[in-house]
């Protein structure tokens, strides 16, 4: 057997391992942040358990923490009392990013963990079968039920050689996604293997763990050995440690191979993580902005690197320079040993350990700037400035932008090698900033902001209604549910869901709400690799809450797609791609007889009133998501069963 079918063998609760049939797997840890986790713990609530059922789980505190009135911080105490009341660590505002924090002091080897944030696979760099789901589903790992994958096809990658100097692990996969794009790749995990594995540390296996999540695979993971060992000794966790390998003659559904040695440095360009280039390409463009920091690239090695890179240098007038360690214990070693002091004196601002400027929380570049960045994501206006372009780099790269003021190859610096940064022998430990106080009685704090998850509906028998919007190819849930500056809302949704698709036409909400006092159906009909990207189910639940029905599309991610059944959506599927192109926005669609199709068929035929034209689509639901369907919604599913 490979890692991945190992370790689902080992979690089995439910299925058999066959690809493509519906396996359920036991759930050994949770993650959840602020921005996702309100409402995760609101939908827990709802399921009335009494006690959490997994071996450890952690709500962060990390999207939502610039505080501009008073909903961030009422978010953070309810989070913090309801952690409190079901034995949940707490890691405060300040801790770091979860992703982060969980690797350094929680993430194990072997165990299954499920997080409500798509970087979730983060921890396959500590050979986790790290997961991101919606917040819905991480609620029902918390109360002890299987999550439910298809499952997977494997993809091995083989590394072989070494990186050269000044090329990373971003480079690495930023390479990767060159290769298989960002759509395309829904059903298959990632395992990486070969000789090449042994010449990456924990971090930078994370970092190409964690940006996996642009391929949009179900999650990527590297052997456990000796130097997961050595990180995890470092960390004082050795105990955790167990040994991780894919059998001499395992199987795989594709081998890819990938020579370290022939990489070069990479970028991705605006807008979006699958276009990519070569960065010797674009030397020259004037770059305005640096930023440096997120849950891809902001270990101790990254910061160390960079600090080594600029010291002793002064930042550029037109040059804004941005850093936010990825913890407490990189924001600490780095302020003890003296290179926080270096990143200042080049003229850096130095940000709290949080996702900040990736989540487009702070830091919004000026008008049609140029931003170098090491985060993950860079989808049209989501740093808060549409008209920006938005690089994606390593942070040996954005730094050689910064140092020079313009796109910069690192290898072309003046300094001959990259500084040589030795993984710490013990990183500094001190958790004083996660809580972990279980008592049942304690009051939960609920501010103004907060409410209610909204009930879902029983499926009707027919549909009748509107094509309400028609959408292009890779569209992510940041242009169907902006973050930024609307991040504050999400635990209230009727407020939120003022703001559906705002960056694609803000007239959406209106329209739908006219149609919904009506007893009209709404309608999305969109192309491939709909609702790419975050993990955020207000994209399928403000929609819910507007009226929308049914989203129609040539293809649809996966979380996403989970998120609308759990909140009685219906996903379809075009039967034959062109059909897309006979329909039109405001279209009148009936789906007579919907919902005996749900409970059974495979295709369905949808009738368009406007064009007079039928046109049919699949329904590629398997039986529980049918059932979740039938019932409008996961919540609604699980109410009608006894989960103590
Ligand atoms: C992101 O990187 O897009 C986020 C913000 O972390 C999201 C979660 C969210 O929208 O709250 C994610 O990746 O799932
Ligand atoms: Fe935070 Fe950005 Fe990582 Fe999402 S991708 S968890 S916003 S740092």
């Amino acid at each position: 057997m490979n890692i991945i079918q190992k370790i689902i063998k080992s979690h089995l609760l439910e299925g058999e391992m066959e690809a493509g049939k519906t396996v359920g797997i036991k759930i050994d840890q949770t993650l959840t942040q602020d921005a996702t986790g309100t409402m995760a713990y609101l939908e827990f609530e709802a399921m009335n358990v009494t006690e959490i059922k997994t071996e450890l789980s952690v709500s962060y505190v990390d999207h939502n923490t610039s505080q501009m009135g008073f909903e961030n911080a009422d978010d953070h105490k309810y989070l913090q009392t309801i952690a409190e009341k079901f034995g949940i660590r707490y890691s405060r505002a300040g801790n770091g990013i979860c992703h982060q924090v969980h690797l350094e002091r929680f993430g194990l080897p072997g165990k299954t963990l499920l997080g409500s944030d798509s970087h979730t696979p983060t921890g396959g760099g500590i050979g986790m079968m790290a997961i991101g789901a919606g917040g819905l589903d991480v609620a029902c790992a918390l109360a002890g039920l299987p999550f439910y994958i298809t499952f997977p096809k494997v993809l091995k990658v083989n590394l072989t050689g070494k990186l050269n100097p000044w090329v990373t692990a971003k480079d690495v996969i930023l390479y990767l996604l060159e290769l298989l794009s960002t759509k395309g790749n829904v059903g298959w995990m990632v395992e990486f293997g070969g000789d090449g594995v042994q010449t990456l540390s924990v971090p930078e296996r994370a970092t190409i763990t964690n940006m996996g999540a642009e391929l949009g695979v179900t999650t990527s993971i590297f052997p456990s050995d000796e130097i997961t060992l050595s990180f995890l000794k470092a960390q004082n966790r050795e105990d955790g440690w167990t040994e991780l390998k894919a059998d001499e003659n395992a199987k795989y559904d594709r081998i890819l191979d990938i020579n370290l040695g022939t990489l070069e440095p990479r970028f991705a360009t605006p807008h979006s993580p699958g276009n990519v280039c070569l960065v010797k390409e674009l030397v020259g463009t004037k770059v305005d902005q640096v930023c440096i920091g997120s849950c891809t690239n902001s270990s101790y090695k990254d910061l160390m690197t960079v600090a080594k890179m600029v010291k002793g240098k002064k930042l550029l007038e037109d040059v804004s320079f941005v850093v936010a360690p990825g913890s407490k214990q990189v924001f600490k070693m780095i302020a003890d040993n003296g290179a926080l002091s270096d990143l200042i004196e080049f003229g850096a601002r130095i940000m709290e350990s949080a996702c900040g400027f990736c989540i487009g929380n702070g830091q919004a570049p000026a008008t049609n700037a140029v931003s170098i960045r090491t985060n993950n994501r860079n989808f049209k206006g989501r740093s808060g400035t549409v008209s920006a372009n938005v690089y994606l780099a390593s942070p040996e790269t954005a730094a050689a932008c910064a140092i020079k003021g313009v796109i910069t190859d690192p290898r072309y610096l003046d300094m001959k090698y990259p500084p040589e940064i030795k993984m710490p022998d013990k990183f500094l430990i001190d958790d004083s900033m996660v809580f972990f106080n279980k008592n049942k009685d304690v009051k939960i704090y609920r501010g103004p902001n907060i409410g209610a998850p909204p009930k879902g509906e029983k499926l009707p028998e027919n549909l009748k209604g509107e094509i309400v919007l028609k959408v292009e190819n890779k569209i992510t849930t940041d242009h169907i549910m902006p973050a930024g500056i609307r991040l504050k809302y999400r635990s209230n949704i009727p407020k939120y869901s003022e703001f559906v698709f705002e960056p694609v036409d803000p007239t959406f909400p209106d329209r739908c709400l006219k149609n919904k006092e009506k007893n009209r159906a709404n309608f999305i009909v969109a192309g491939l690799s709909y609702g790419q990207g975050s993990s955020r189910e207000h994209a399928a639940i403000c929609p819910a809450y507007l009226g929308v029905k049914a989203v129609i599309a040539k293809s649809i991610e996966r979380i996403h797609w989970a998120n609308l059944i759990n909140f009685g959506i219906i996903p379809m599927i075009f039967e034959n791609l062109d059909d897309y192109d006979k329909i039109e926005q405001s279209d009148e669609l009936v789906f007579e007889k919907i919902y005996n199709a749900v409970k059974k068929d495979v295709v369905f035929v949808v009738e368009n009133l406007t064009k007079k034209i039928d046109f049919t689509v699949k329904l590629n639901l398997s039986k529980r998501e049918r059932k979740i369907l039938l019932a409008g919604g996961l919540l609604n599913f699980i109410r009608n069963k006894s989960l103590e």
